[in-house]
């Protein structure tokens, strides 16, 4: 067993052969100037510096031989897996599927749907495109972990309180025993990432641990 001595609220112990890592959404859309993430209202500058710590911590996981995992929040180019109710949302300069700087918005195969350069997946990577803000929604996420037979996840990617959060919880419903790297996911919002941190890891770990991406790169090289 592989342990991050140092996890709050207490050491996480994992078996680092049914293990695997979980890069959330890091796409363009949500890092880069003129996609969706701007076009609410954000300032992307402080998802973008996270990037160089994601990039470590997947470094990390191929190191160690685990399943590196990237999701994609996107869309079908006719929308028909987005309900209207997720299109209508708030009062954004551009909707889904609206065509913006990097293409349409949060639209499958457009450039702003795009995993960053520097996260690029590598072949034999699996990446999971997902219509909701949980990545087990209407995705086939829940039937390659159990393919796998991984027990395990480490969670890194953005938003914090939306995507990342959603992913765990639905991960913890379902079992799994969930690990999310605190320096390798950011919000919009810092209070809403520290609040995010801080119920995940309350109640002795209801959703799950937290730990640095330096502390989790010990324990994946054992
Ligand atoms: N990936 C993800 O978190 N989707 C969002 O829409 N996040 C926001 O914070 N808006």
């Amino acid at each position: 067993m592989a342990v991050v001595a140092a996890a709050r609220p207490f050491a996480f112990s994992f078996d680092v052969g049914s293990t695997a890592l979980i890069v959330i959404d890091m796409q363009r859309d949500f890092i880069e100037p003129g996609g969706f993430g701007a076009a609410l209202g954000n300032d992307v500058a402080p998802l973008a510096r996270i990037v160089p710590t994601v990039a470590r911590l997947i470094a990390a996981g191929r190191a160690a031989h685990i399943p590196v995992i990237h999701t994609r929040e996107c869309h079908k180019p006719d929308l028909s897996d987005c309900p209207p109710a997720k299109r209508g949302r708030g009062a954004p300069s551009l909707r889904i599927g609206d065509e913006g700087p990097m293409g349409r918005i949060l639209i499958a195969g457009e450039p702003g749907a795009d995993i960053v350069p520097e996260l690029s997946p590598l072949p034999g990577e699996r990446v999971i495109d997902k219509p909701g803000k949980g990545a087990f929604c209407q995705t086939e996420l829940g039937a390659y972990l159990q393919e796998l037979g991984i027990r395990s996840l480490i969670f890194a990617g953005v938003t914090t309180e939306v995507c990342v959060q959603t992913t765990m919880r639905e991960a913890n419903d379902r079992g799994f025993e969930c690990l999310l790297a605190t320096d390798a996911t950011e919000s919009y919002f810092p209070e809403f990432k520290t609040a995010t941190i801080d119920m995940i890891r309350a109640q002795g770990a209801i959703v799950g641990w937290t730990a640095t991406t330096a502390d989790i790169g010990v324990a994946l090289r054992g």
